[in-house]
């Protein structure tokens, strides 16, 4: 190691390092404080995250959400962090042992690339929306020229000796005995340690105390006070609550209705779009007679339904997670549209959001007679605020991508011709209709399967073909025939179903047993056992595990 010689270039290359490591977050923890200020405002950081959501390749964000699942967030944002930190850190060591004008044109580059994807955000991005990144990036160049005033001084000065292999071979505790009391390179060292660490440390307060206090009035535009005062509406034909019948009573299997909290989530948005009911406004705009306009109460005021859906994401891989059902409230999307009068030529429906996400989808999809719907409610509560609040769209049959919009504020008819969804110039369908599916959920590959003392095991899970319905369930055991499982009952052709499969495996100690499944829809297609990758428009093949037999 070295020792902090205040005239050592290590000591130099240490204290750029921490001066940058801390003037950036001075920088980002007054962004963040200047942009509490304003609703529309906020850290760059999540622009520039944005601006990677938008333009990662697929094959890359199907990977992130392979590996991180819905962490795949906070894993972007943390990186950018680090990058961000890494940055600054070589550019201020540079100031501090080249020139000063590296750290503040370093500073000053990034500020511009921060102000840049500000106002060029995916929605309603203006000049404006770069102030709190010009104030911020100000603060983080005058605490790198105030370090570098105060610092050089006491970087330079002091024992002239400087020879590196003498300064390097020292150490504070051999070399402090043989030192005077008046030693000048004590003296600066000391200065050095105290200004030098009192400012550091002053600045990681500053970056932190700014970036928490902006965080903390950032809170009043939460939308989390908005949803709990919505009072919902009863549909004007209650559902009868979900029979006990729709469950087979194999554990392990995903229960029938998933709570929202474990509802699965995908979006593009890195913070989750807060949108208070007072000031929302929906929209029904383009190839219609009548542009119509509601507020959230006028929405309340409509016919309201309610329906069991089974959602499910396009990027859900062979035995996935990313499927989940809800009891939705809302209205018809039929009736709406019938409302706005389409115009002959329009065929795509669009869904858009205030984040800037699109979805489209078929018009047929929403006048054919499915129970395509906005929705407000999900499972008895308001949508929670990462499904949607206050509004989205749910269209049975299709996956979310193209159907699903959260915090849905227009809909738009258009052409397909026309108009582009979010992810169809990314490579994805721009037709995507959920694929017949079924998962066994009840053992895990390589999982130990329980036999019960009849020497019998029980294995379960679930199938969907939204729109259609499952018919049947077919388990195949190694290489043996294909079975039929025992279906829950089903609730409607929405909704996936339940299945489970009792049988006898041959083998004890260890044996491996391979278990595979398909589903047969109400039109008697059989589940196909070829296997496609999610991109361009769904999954496809059979769920078969290996697991051991007890
Ligand atoms: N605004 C917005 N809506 C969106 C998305 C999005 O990225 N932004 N993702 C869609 C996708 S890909 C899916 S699968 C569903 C998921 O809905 P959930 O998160 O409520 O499960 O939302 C859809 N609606
Ligand atoms: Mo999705």
């Amino acid at each position: 190691m070295f020792a902090l010689a205040p005239d050592s270039p290590w000591t130099r290359r240490l204290v750029g390092a921490l001066t940058g490591l801390t003037a950036a977050a001075v920088a980002l923890g007054v962004t963040e404080l200047i942009a509490g200020l304003n609703r529309n405002w906020r850290s760059p950081v999540i622009d520039v995250g944005d601006r990677v959501v938008d333009n990662v390749p697929v094959w890359l964000k199907e990977f992130a959400i392979d590996q991180f699942g819905t962490n795949d967030k906070p894993v972007l944002l943390a990186s950018i962090g680090v990058i961000l930190a890494v940055y600054a850190m070589v550019v201020v060591t540079l100031a501090f042992t080249r020139r000063l004008a590296i750290g503040v044109v370093g500073f000053a580059l990034f500020g511009l690339i921060g102000a840049y994807t500000a106002i060029s955000r995916r929605v309603g991005g203006s000049f404006d929306d770069a102030i709190p990144v010009v104030i911020g990036t100000g603060a983080g160049i005058g605490a790198i020229v105030l370090a570098h005033h105060l610092l050089t001084p006491l970087l330079t000065s002091g024992d002239a000796t400087d020879e590196p292999v003498d300064v390097e071979g020292r150490d504070e505790d051999e070399t402090l005995p043989v030192e005077s009391p008046t030693d000048p390179a004590r003296a600066t060292r000391r200065d050095l340690l105290i200004t030098g660490g009192g400012l550091i440390g002053v600045f990681a307060l500053v970056g932190a105390g700014t970036g928490a206090v902006g965080r903390a009035i950032r809170s009043r535009f939460s939308a989390t006070e908005s949803r709990a005062n919505v009072v919902l509406p009863d549909a004007a034909d209650p559902l009868a609550p979900i029979p006990d019948g729709v469950s087979v009573g194999v554990d392990g299997v995903s229960p029938f209705s998933t709570p929202n909290a474990d509802f699965y989530r995908i979006d593009t948005a890195l913070t989750v779009p807060q949108v208070p009911t007072d000031n929302y406004e929906l929209r029904v705009t383009g190839m219609v007679d009548n542009e119509l306009s509601f507020s959230f109460d006028d929405l309340l005021q409509r016919k309201i339904v309610e329906h069991d859906i089974t959602l499910t994401c396009v990027s859900n891989t062979i035995g996935g997670e990313l499927v989940g059902n809800a009891r939705w409230l809302g209205f018809r999307l039929d009736e709406l549209l019938e409302e706005a009068g389409v115009q002959s030529g329009a065929d795509q429906v669009v869904g858009r959001s205030v984040d800037g996400y699109t979805c489209g989808f078929p018009l047929e999809a929403a006048t054919d007679g499915r129970n395509a719907m906005v929705a407000f409610g999900m499972n008895g509560e308001p949508l929670p605020l990462e499904h949607g609040f206050p509004v989205r769209l749910v269209v049975p049959g299709l996956y979310g991508y193209i159907s699903a919009t959260k915090w849905l504020t227009e809909i738009e008819l258009t052409t397909f011709e026309d108009f582009e969804s979010y992810w169809v110039p990314r490579g994805y369908a721009d037709r995507a209709p959920i694929k017949l599916m079924s998962r066994i959920d009840s053992i895990d590959g390589l999982g130990t399967l329980n036999v019960g003392p009849d020497g019998m095991a029980a294995i379960g899970g679930v199938a969907w073909a939204q729109t259609v319905g499952i018919s049947d369930v077919q388990v195949q055991i190694d290489d043996g025939e294909w079975m039929s499982a025992e279906l829950g009952e089903a609730l409607n052709k929405d909704t996936w179903r339940q299945w489970a499969f009792r049988f006898e495996p041959s083998g004890t100690d260890r044996t491996r047993t391979s278990i595979r499944c398909r589903a047969v829809d109400a039109d008697g297609v059989i589940q196909t056992d070829e296997r496609s990758e999610p991109l361009p428009d769904g999954a496809s093949g059979h769920h078969q595990i290996v697991v051991f037999v007890e």
